[in-house]
């Protein structure tokens, strides 16, 4: 599946488990738009692409990246989801809060992975620079949201 790049994007269908009567939720923050949104374009697409029906994805906005956790925590709870993508995007800035961000939300997303109903899928970008968030949201190394759509179908169906 992968490329010497590491573009996961670039996938097989054959390997990808029908999305056909799923549900999936994405939850997008609002933070670095230009990325997050790409990631969610992506991912929808992607979904839309392998059987997921339009009417079953469930997308919700929340203002940062550090909002991730709780709002994929409510949507598991509250939506009839079989799969949780969340997408945020960070870039180091000139204070410490780059690594408070990206260490709370990934902490969070991973303790609800393990505890959750479903499977959490982690789309947070933690970039140094603009131009790696840009090669990761439908540069040249892909689309991470892409991946986090296909990463989800996969593992919707662990339980099939
Ligand atoms: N949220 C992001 O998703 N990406 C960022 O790069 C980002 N940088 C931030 C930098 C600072 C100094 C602060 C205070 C917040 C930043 N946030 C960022 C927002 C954060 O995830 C959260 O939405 C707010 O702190 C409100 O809880």
């Amino acid at each position: 599946m992968a490329t010497a790049l590491h573009n996961l994007s670039q996938y097989n269908p054959a390997d990808i488990p029908s999305g056909k009567g799923r549900t999936i939720g994405i939850v997008v923050a609002d933070w670095n738009d230009r990325y997050t949104y790409a990631m969610r374009d992506g991912a929808i697409r992607t979904l839309l692409d392998n059987g997921v029906s339009a009417d079953d994805i469930i997308v919700r906005h929340v203002p940062g990246s550090f909002e991730l956790v709780y709002a994929t925590a409510w949507m598991i709870e509250n939506d009839e989801v079989d799969a949780v993508i969340s997408i945020g995007c960070v870039i180091r800035g000139d204070t410490p809060h780059f690594d408070y961000i990206c260490q709370g939300t990934t902490q969070g997303l991973a303790e609800l992975n393990t505890k959750a109903r479903v499977p959490v899928i982690y789309g947070l970008l933690t970039c140094n620079t603009e131009q790696q968030a840009a090669d990761r949201t439908g540069g040249k190394l892909g689309n991470k949201g892409d991946e986090c759509a296909v990463a989800a179908l996969r593992m919707a169906a662990i339980a099939d």
